[in-house]
């Protein structure tokens, strides 16, 4: 790998392409070898464009064969190639250029562009892999339509996929370059004896960006279903997969119909090809990809049997499912101008698949508070991916606004802020306007772009037109980065029956940006009474303009407020005694609520708010004020007391279903709390965090015990979100008793790990016993892996326990069972899935032990991410910011993590991906 000199590239120096490719054609000649492209571009001067600018591709790690300009061979003065593409000058306004190129896809173990994974073809684009197909203006503003021509030997290659519909298939000749390669003996040529070729001809009727193109080519097998779409027209729908993997498609295949049905409904978004296809594979970079009617899985997101998924590997496949669907409306048919633009799509669509999840697990629910209650579920698994991942990234030397102004390896900026941030500002748009205010907008959006490559702004702007809003202050949620702090002071005058409500906003500066001005921030707030009822809301004149609307529905009485400035007043009337502020309900922005309030009023939020999102948050307040007193030194018993009767009557509340009350007695994570710390020792966090634990184990023991038997039942496993809940309720209840030392409980988990009909139940019960330690530990994981090991997603999960887990008396250092999987024969730093399960998990995931005061975590992190990098640079980079925070930490530990910085940084050959992730990280 050669070193790239760091270049920045900046949001405000976009400047239009020279030239737009209306049409390309691509032809393919597949061998894992070597593979040949042949493409053909009809190009146009860019009416917009400098009128003297060269046509500008961009080409990495290609063997360029030649270039004909209509037709005629191209003179080697007109073009100049270089490492990052080819430049080509004096063209006439309109022309076609033809390239041919050469790649070798078994080598790629980036897994960006062609590769090859399991003996199959795959690609993937997004967001700079086409330019490693062949050379071509790679940047999203350049939309064409594609016909592609997929030529590879039958026998090995049976099925041959592109975008759009099929338009022939046939045999054809092998290719001549093939024959006339020496001895017929092209590189990965294969059998000695020649081959029968067949070809398949692909057209695409939409433009589109050359990130959104794809080929599959391989042995695979598909399930089928066709649909009647809402006006009528027949669709075909496929998952191909792996022959002998069929079992596992019922439900990718069922999430893809309910997202079709849902986008119809929710939005009228119609499905607009006659062919829609997803394909898994087993080494890919991330979840997976849009590309248009040819999306592109992890086979983690795909496969979902009981026997090897658990009830949260099924909600995945659904969302993620649901997501790539959803692109096809928000990102292909509307896509960004350029990358910087990309929670234009990327945190609509995950606004989109949340709704999405949330719409379908409401309509499970047989009651108005069951799906009241199934909603905030959804919520609360949102609203913990945020806090626990988003929160910190906006905190440190990545911070970056949901638009970035600058990056200098894109890949490294599909973040959280990026998307589960961008799907709060969405959100956040939605609560301004209103649902059906909402639709107006997205309405006007795709009337005015469908077809366009656009920017925030102007999907901003459609929402402020269809509804007559001013939004221009909102837009800094598109400009500035970090989570504000917004401290609210209430207080009650019995006299003059008014409660106010003081809201002061802030937000710390982050890399380049030292002040920050205040955003526009919806804050839903609802005032609880003392029989536990909402009030009635009577804002006083003065305050009045800065309340969009009250909403009433059910019980629950809720204002919409506008917090625009850096103080507001806020003053209620009519209200007698003073009652109890529930603030930002259902987390109505990504800010932090500060606020001061006793135990005693947050166990009564969390016993009665009529927002179940809120009365989630109080107990998990209570939770978090807990530890953070037991980090302090109180004693954990007394401590705990008022968490432990908030608990137990969340699980003797009969109204409450199972997932929200699993809800409520899950603790707040490390990674939460350690934000909420000035300097972080993690060791610890984890004994203050565990001596919480170790008290709602002992205090509650008998409900536990009363749990697990009440909630385990014989009946085989369905997979419908009651029983889901119950399940997780029931695990949950499970680790709490093994933790409570009760004998029994072991003995249960251990019949549990046995029988189990289902993973959910298998590894809840393995969860469970990895907490009990010792011999019972070593059992199940021995007989886990014995179970599983032909099936690497769930040696994921094996690899993922083990990495994460917390140490027992007398354990050695996690690290040294880390080190040892990383020999496992099931092991591969070549497989992302793999690396996430084992470094991810360890260094992102276990604190307490990536943290060993002894350095040995960090020295073992950069030998991973210097022995990724130059394979895969992408993933490399992911390991990579685990070390992020570092001057959150005590004067050793930073030194430490310091001296592993930069002994990365330091490396010769460094990919463009991990250099700017600890530069960045050196330089904050
Ligand atoms: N758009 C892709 C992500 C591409 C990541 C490139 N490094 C998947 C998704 O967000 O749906
Ligand atoms: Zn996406």
């Amino acid at each position: 790998m050669r070193t790239e000199q760091p270049v920045t590239i900046r949001r405000l120096d976009y400047t239009p392409p020279s030239f737009l490719v209306d049409s390309v054609s691509l032809a393919f000649d597949l061998l894992p070898g070597g593979t040949r492209v042949d493409a053909t571009l009809a190009l146009r001067r860019n009416p917009v464009a400098d009128s003297g600018a060269p046509l500008s591709l961009d080409g990495e790690e290609l063997t360029l064969e030649g270039v004909w300009l209509d037709g005629e061979p191209l003179a080697v003065g007109r073009y100049s190639l270089s490492e990052s593409g080819l430049e080509v000058r004096d063209l006439p306004e309109t022309c076609t250029l033809r390239i041919v190129t050469r790649t070798t896809p078994e080598a790629n173990t980036t897994l960006s562009g062609l590769y090859v994974s399991n003996g199959n073809f795959f690609t993937q684009c997004e967001a700079e892999g086409f330019r490693r197909i062949t050379f071509f203006p790679d940047r999203p503003d350049v939309m064409a339509r594609y016909r592609v021509t997929l030529r590879a030997p039958r026998e090995r290659f049976p099925v041959l996929l592109s975008n759009g519909n099929l338009i022939a298939r046939r045999d054809c000749e092998a290719p001549e370059w093939l024959a006339a390669a020496h001895d017929g003996e092209a590189p990965g040529a294969g059998p000695a004896t020649p081959e029968a070729w067949h070809e398949a001809v692909w057209d695409d009727p939409f433009p589109k960006p050359s990130y959104l193109f794809a080929l599959v080519a391989g042995r695979l097998v598909a399930t089928e279903e066709r649909l009647a779409t809402m006006s009528g027209r027949e669709v075909l729908l496929q998952v191909w997969v792996e022959p002998g993997n069929e079992d596992r498609t019922g439900h990718a295949m069922q999430s893809l119909v309910r997202a079709i049905r849902w986008d119809e409904s929710r939005f009228g978004l119609e499905l607009d090809l006659d062919r829609f296809m997803i394909v898994a594979v087993s080494d890919f970079n991330m979840g997976a990809m849009e590309n248009k009617g040819l999306n592109i899985f992890n086979t983690k997101y795909v496969f979902a049997h009981p026997r090897i998924a658990t009830d949260q590997d099924f909600a995945g496949v659904e969302s993620v499912v649901g997501h790539e669907y959803f692109h096809n409306w928000t990102g292909n048919r509307v896509t960004c101008r350029d990358w910087f633009q990309l929670t234009l799509k990327e945190g609509l669509t995950v606004f989109r698949d949340q709704e999405f999840s949330a719409d379908v697990m409401a309509a499970q629910a047989a009651t108005q508070a069951g799906a009241a209650s199934a909603r905030a579920v959804k919520r609360i698994e949102d609203v913990r991916v945020l806090r626990a991942a988003q929160f910190p990234e906006d905190a440190g030397p990545m911070a970056h606004p949901i638009r970035p102004d600058s990056y200098q390896e894109i890949n490294n900026f599909y973040t959280v802020t990026v998307y589960e941030k961008g799907a709060e500002v969405i959100r956040m748009l939605q609560t301004l306007v209103g649902r059906d205010g909402f639709r107006k907008g997205m309405d006007l959006y795709f009337a005015r772009h469908d077809g366009q490559a656009v920017t925030c702004d102007d999907f901003v702007a459609a929402i402020a037109d269809a509804n007559g809003a001013d939004l221009s202050q909102f837009g800094r949620w598109y400009s500035q980065a970090g989570t504000p702090r917004v401290s609210i002071v209430g207080s009650h005058d019995a006299r003059a029956r008014r409660y106010r409500l003081e809201v002061r906003q802030a937000c710390l500066p982050s890399p380049g940006q030292p002040l920050k001005q205040p955003f526009h921030i919806p804050l839903v707030v609802g005032l609880v009474g003392p029989d536990g009822r909402d009030l009635p809301l009577k804002p006083a004149a003065a305050c009045a303009g800065s309340v969009r609307r009250i909403e009433t529905a059910g019980g629950q009485v809720s204002a919409v407020l506008d917090l625009t400035e850096a103080s507001q007043v806020f003053e209620f009337e009519d209200v007698a005694e003073a009652p109890v502020p529930s603030l930002a309900r259902n987390f109505s922005a990504p800010v932090v609520v500060e606020h001061a309030c006793d135990d005693a009023q947050l166990a009564f939020l969390a016993a009665h708010d009529s927002d179940p999102f809120n009365r989630w948050e109080a107990a998990q307040r209570l939770a978090t004020r807990c530890v953070l007193a037991v980090l302090d030194g109180a004693a954990p018993a007394g401590r705990s007391a008022p968490l432990v009767a908030a608990i137990a009557r969340a699980i003797d509340d009969p109204h409450l279903d199972a997932a929200f009350r699993e809800q409520i007695l899950a603790l707040p994570s490390e990674g939460f709390i350690a934000e909420q710390l000035e300097v972080v020792d993690p060791v610890a966090l984890r004994a203050a965090r565990d001596a919480v634990r170790g008290e709602l184990a002992r205090g509650l023991a008998g409900r536990w015990r009363a749990l697990v038997h009440d909630l385990g039942s014989d009946a085989p496993w369905t997979p419908d979100a009651a029983t889901a809940g119950e399940r997780a309720l029931k695990n949950a209840a499970l680790a709490y008793w093994v933790d409570s030392g009760d004998a029994d409980a072991v003995a249960t988990a251990q019949r549990q790990f046995a029988r189990a009909d289902n993973m959910t139940d298998r590894v809840g019960a393995l969860q469970a016993l990895l907490r009990a330690g010792g011999e019972p530990r070593e059992q199940a994981l021995a007989e886990f892996e014995k179970m599983f090991a032909d099936e690497p997603l769930v040696m994921d999960k094996w690899f993922s326990l083990q990495a994460a887990m917390h140490r027992r008396p007398g354990d050695p250092p996690v690290l040294e069972r880390v080190r040892a999987l990383a020999g496992h024969p099931a092991f591969s730093l070549r497989n992302p899935n793999r690396v996430r399960a084992l470094v991810g998990s360890f260094c992102h995931g276990n604190l307490a032990e990536f943290h060993a005061a002894d350095g040995s975590g960090y020295a073992w992190w950069a030998e991973r991410v210097l022995e990724l990098d130059p394979l895969n640079p992408q993933v490399a980079a992911r390991m990579a910011r685990a070390l992020d925070r570092w001057r959150k930490f005590g004067p050793e530990r930073q030194a430490a993590m310091r001296a592993a910085l930069e002994r990365v940084a330091a490396a010769e050959h460094l990919s463009r991906d991990v250099r700017e992730i600890v530069t960045k990280a050196l330089a904050a």
